[in-house]
């Protein structure tokens, strides 16, 4: 059994309701003001069984003028649309409408009702029908099956119903294969269940008591229970038209153009790349800057738009275009959208959504913008999802953002991600997919600051990572930064020592001049015993700067060479181990130890005496207590 939305479209009373009451038995018009008015106001639903054993969930449009807005929120899952003409009226302006936006989105399949046929005569009705055909041509109506039909008398509904069966065949059932994607149309509370949804699920599955997400609010919730076509069922697929009654969710937290889809996959987006289709109807042309209202699935958001590579766009013209919006939406590479003027609120045209997740285009790389959303547009599936992971620079994408990111099945996503990867357009660093060029660039980058490092700090036996990283100033996984190291290790393009990152062969200090003075400092350390010369006098000693003295302190240190009391004083190995000896021989035998006591025992100033005592508190040689100084237990 394949599951199929069908849905009405048509100007206001030509008969939308009553036919779907004719062949379902079911009036859509469910609210008190609609039936004491006789309009539609809002979404109405009935579902149908064919006898070839396809379902049809039908979706009730209103036709007024006014609510085009309501109109949109039901036309987004529409396989099948039904343009509903009444024969005495003929053409109206929102069958003009409701076709160029079912047309705009590239509905599948359609067909024609010329409703109350028991009104009008053979002779008009030959002349409306040649009217029809002549303004549905060019249109996804063309070649549609045009059918005379009366609500009131019956007349040739069983001739419809064969065409809609016909029609059903012919439909690709939406994929039970994506992620969930279920757009919220209507919210209730129903006694002793709580808040139900309903919405007809546009990709995937959803089943009771799994995990959601409720997006753009970021609700977490499970699935209590479910209804399809009115039927309790543990589980609903793609194409159904389904109720889910959610956990713990009020009613006032949820409304029409949230959508619920499965955790983890989905990030809401305000900036997004799309191809526009300007109608050549429209009653206006679009500039750059213009506030626009943006419509997909049961979502609405007011924002502007940015006319990529022309500043303006007139009716009937076509270019790639920026959204900037107001509020988050929900939305996948493929989906098709609708474009209305702010206000007055007239529908402009629509298009396809090729990057949901984007960034503003600089005019100097306008032409590799635009030349990037070609692909976009009609490239193949890898080359597709290699450029939103170029998008994503060396933060990275993950498999799932990559898969929430574009309107197609799971496992096509999977290979062409794998494709990708061995045409080494992107690389795989454990969950994450980066671009190789961004990685060359991250390699090469990195090559540049370890040398400039070197430059700068000779005496310095390399750049931390961490510093590195600062260094980078820019947005990169940690998984990323140690890939691109180890890479460029195995490459023998740096070389690595714990967290120090060196230039292949580069030692510190290497070279006969910083030898000799290394070698002098040594020496003169050593000759000074208890009182050797500290950092601040070297510079006048060895006719170095500052900044040397430190370093090569720092680098005879970690040689080994000295013992690093503080910053200042160093001190010669054996000296400290004679000091180490002789307190460790007093502290046994007579406990404790003045500070006074301890100058005397280590020969030295009062000014070196606290810093070396510390230096052996720190060594956990001895503890503090009081004034004195104890062996630490
Ligand atoms: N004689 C006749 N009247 C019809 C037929 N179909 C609908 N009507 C009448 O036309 C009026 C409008 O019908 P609706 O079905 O409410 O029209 P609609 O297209 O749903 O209108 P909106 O939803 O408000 O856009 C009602 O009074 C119907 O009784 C028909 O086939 N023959
Ligand atoms: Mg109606």
């Amino acid at each position: 059994m394949k599951y199929i939305i069908l849905g009405t479209a048509g100007h206001i009373d030509h008969g939308k309701s009553s036919l779907v009451k004719a062949l379902t038995g079911t009036d859509p018009d469910r609210l008190k003001d609609e039936k004491e008015r006789g309009i539609t106001l809002d979404l109405g639903f009935a579902s149908l069984d064919l006898a070839n054993g396809n379902r049809l969930g039908i979706v009730d449009v209103p036709g007024h003028e006014g609510l085009i807005k309501n109109m949109l929120a039901g036309v987004g899952g529409m396989d099948i649309v039904m343009l509903v003409i009444a024969a005495d009226e003929g053409i109206m302006p929102q069958t003009r409408e409701h076709l160029a936006i079912c047309d705009l989105l590239q509905v599948k399949k359609g067909l024609i009702a010329l409703t109350k046929m028991d009104m009008v005569d053979k002779d008009w009705l030959a002349l409306v029908t040649d009217e029809v055909r002549e303004t549905v041509k060019g249109t996804f109506l063309e070649k549609s099956p045009l059918i005379p039909v009366s609500s009131k008398t019956g007349e040739n509904l069983p001739l419809l119903v064969q065409e809609l069966i016909k029609l059903s065949a012919e439909v690709t059932p939406k994929s039970s294969n994506g992620i969930l994607r279920l757009p919220i149309d209507r919210v209730f509370t129903m006694k002793g269940f709580g808040t139900v949804i309903t919405g007809t699920l546009l990709s995937g599955t959803i089943s009771v008591e799994q995990e959601v997400e409720v997006l753009p609010k970021g609700i977490r919730t499970k699935v209590r229970g479910l209804q399809s076509h009115n039927q309790a069922s543990p589980r609903a697929i793609a194409g159904q038209r389904t109720a889910v009654n959610l956990q713990a969710v009020e009613k006032d937290q949820l409304s029409r153009g949230d959508t619920i889809v499965g955790p983890g996959f989905f990030k809401p987006t305000k900036t997004l790349d799309a191809k526009l289709n300007l109608l050549a109807q429209a009653p206006r042309g679009l500039k750059t800057g213009s506030r626009v209202r943006f419509y997909n699935s049961t979502q609405e958001a007011i924002g502007r738009i940015t006319i990529l590579g022309t500043k303006e766009l007139a009716p009937g013209e076509e270019a790639f275009v920026q959204f900037r919006l107001e509020q988050p939406v929900i939305i996948q590479h493929g989906d098709r959208y609708i474009l209305r003027f702010y206000s007055p609120m007239e529908t402009l045209g629509g298009g396809v959504v090729l990057n949901p997740h984007t960034r503003r285009h600089r005019p100097a790389t306008m032409q590799a913008s635009l030349k990037d959303l070609g692909v976009l547009e009609k490239g193949a599936l890898p080359d597709k999802l290699g450029l939103l992971v170029f998008g994503n620079g060396l933060a990275g994408m993950e498999e799932a953002e990559a898969i929430g990111s574009i309107a197609a099945d799971k496992q096509e996503i999977v290979a062409a991600l794998a494709a990708a990867a061995q045409k080494k357009t992107i690389q795989r660093i454990d969950n994450l997919y980066v671009h190789a060029t961004h990685l060359s660039a991250l390699e090469n980058k990195i090559s540049s600051l370890v040398k400039h490092f070197h430059h700068e700090n000779p005496l310095k036996p390399g750049l931390d990572k961490e510093e590195l990283k600062g260094m980078l100033r820019m947005r990169i996984n940690q998984k990323v930064l140690n890939n691109a190291i180890e890479s460029m290790v195995k490459k023998k393009q740096i070389e690595a020592d714990g967290s120090k990152l060196r230039a292949p062969g580069f030692k510190p200090a290497g070279g006969k001049i910083n030898d000799e003075v290394k070698n002098r400092i040594v020496e003169a350390i050593k000759k000074g015993g208890t009182q050797p010369p500290v950092r601040e006098e070297f510079p006048a000693l060895f006719s170095i700067s500052d900044k040397d003295a430190k370093d090569l302190l720092r680098l005879l240190a970690d040689e080994g060479r000295t013992i690093r009391i503080n910053d200042s004083l160093h001190l010669d190995k054996d000296v400290v181990e004679t000091i180490r000896t002789d307190l460790k021989k007093h502290l046994e035998e007579k406990k404790e130890i003045t500070m006074a006591e301890f100058r005397d025992l280590a020969k030295t100033s009062r000014k070196f005496a606290v810093p070396l005592m510390e230096y052996f508190d720190s060594q956990k040689l001895t503890q503090r207590i009081g004034d004195k100084r104890m062996l630490r237990g």
